[in-house]
């Protein structure tokens, strides 16, 4: 059975306390145990948890258990958790980068009382923790190196990602002419998708005994790059047409001048009239007419129903890429539990 929200969530207190309990070894005082406690728990916890509990589900996958015995159920706690430890040094650092209000239905971190830039130094420890836990629990096995160059190598690709992301969208300097199809794609692929696809798989494998250069990782790259890939085109489609309410966040990619989807999409569509107006429009933060100017274009092209085919389409394309899988190198089922989690999601 694939585990709940529940038993993944009953995990993070004791991971928590891993992470704490050996704060006095770095001679830290209650206050700022308790501030860790704090801030870990605001960053980390609360999230839609997908990434983490799918490194578990992945490991009673391949193992072909629906319940893993304790020791080994604890591991795949780890590492999933490892994941969503992961995920929150991001998602700390690129709320202050893109400057966005709100993150999981609350404020941002950096804009909560008495933190600001210091959530900047928030972020790295957040991602010394994950090598804080790895050492506790993986330390004597053989597969310690192969998770710590996962997560370094997954770490890289993710900033890379965010590198182009943050030099394709500079404040004040909107050139449309930047945007297109492969920059987005560049974008999309190094940002999110190996660490939020490839990664809790990668990691699921090697815990339970795939070597580092096995032609398994490929099989498993090849379908789930562009899963990832479809995860942030959803990302993209629902800053803009999501509700704040359910995707727990106020959008800022049409305000952030960002190489969206959406906006790429648009410019393969528009009349010169049309660009004309997303030239004059996107990019600015202020007033907010501006970014209504740019959804009505979008709107105009009908970008709702672009969006609607490329769904179809690409889950069509990842059912057909799974079906080709053998099953004894992958479980095609690893695949498909993560395409119907990804599918047609509105948060
Ligand atoms: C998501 O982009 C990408 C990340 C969270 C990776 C950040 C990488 C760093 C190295 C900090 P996004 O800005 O579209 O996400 P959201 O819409 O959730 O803000
Ligand atoms: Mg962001
Ligand atoms: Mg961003
Ligand atoms: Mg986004």
């Amino acid at each position: 059975m694939a585990t709940t929200r529940a038993e993944f969530g009953s995990f993070f207190p004791k991971f928590l306390d891993d992470l704490l309990s050996e704060l006095p070894s770095f001679e830290a005082t209650p206050a700022m145990v308790e501030r860790l406690k704090t801030m870990f728990t605001y960053t980390v916890d609360g999230g839609k948890m997908n990434r983490g509990m799918s490194v578990v589900d992945t490991v009673k996958i391949v193992r072909g258990e629906s319940e893993l015995p304790a020791d080994v159920n604890t591991k795949a706690m780890v590492l999933g958790w490892a994941v969503e430890w992961l995920q929150a040094f991001f998602l700390v650092a690129d709320d202050i980068m893109d400057e966005s209000p709100t993150r999981r239905g609350q404020p941002a971190w950096y804009r909560t009382a008495g933190v600001g830039t210091v959530a900047i130094n928030d972020s790295f420890i957040i991602e010394a923790a994950i090598y804080r836990l790895l050492k506790k629990y993986f330390r004597d096995d053989p597969c310690y190196v192969d998770l710590l160059e996962s997560f370094h190598e997954a770490s890289y690709q993710t900033e890379l990602g965010q590198m182009v992301d943050l030099l394709t969208a500079p404040e004040n300097d909107v050139n449309l002419d930047r945007f297109s199809i492969e920059k987005h794609s560049y974008i999309v692929t190094y940002k999110t998708a190996f660490y939020s696809f490839y990664l809790p798989v990668v990691l699921a494998l090697l815990m339970t005994g795939t070597r580092a250069d096995s032609p398994v990782l490929a099989v498993a790259r090849d379908i789930l790059i562009p899963l990832g890939v479809y995860f942030q085109v959803q990302d993209d489609y629902l800053d803009c047409y999501g509700h704040p309410d359910v995707i727990g966040k106020v959008g800022t990619d049409i305000e952030d001048n960002k190489c969206s989807w959406l906006i790429v999409q648009a410019l393969d569509r528009v009349t010169p009239e049309q660009r004309q107006i997303l030239a004059d429009n996107y990019g600015r933060k202020s007033p907010a007419e501006h970014a209504l100017r740019v959804k009505q274009v979008y709107n105009d092209l009908d970008l709702d129903a672009v969006y609607k085919a490329y769904e179809d389409e690409t889950i069509a394309e990842l059912q057909a890429k799974i079906s080709n899988v053998d099953n004894n190198a992958v479980p095609q089922a690893v695949f498909t539990a993560f395409l119907n989690k990804v599918a047609k999601r509105t948060k």
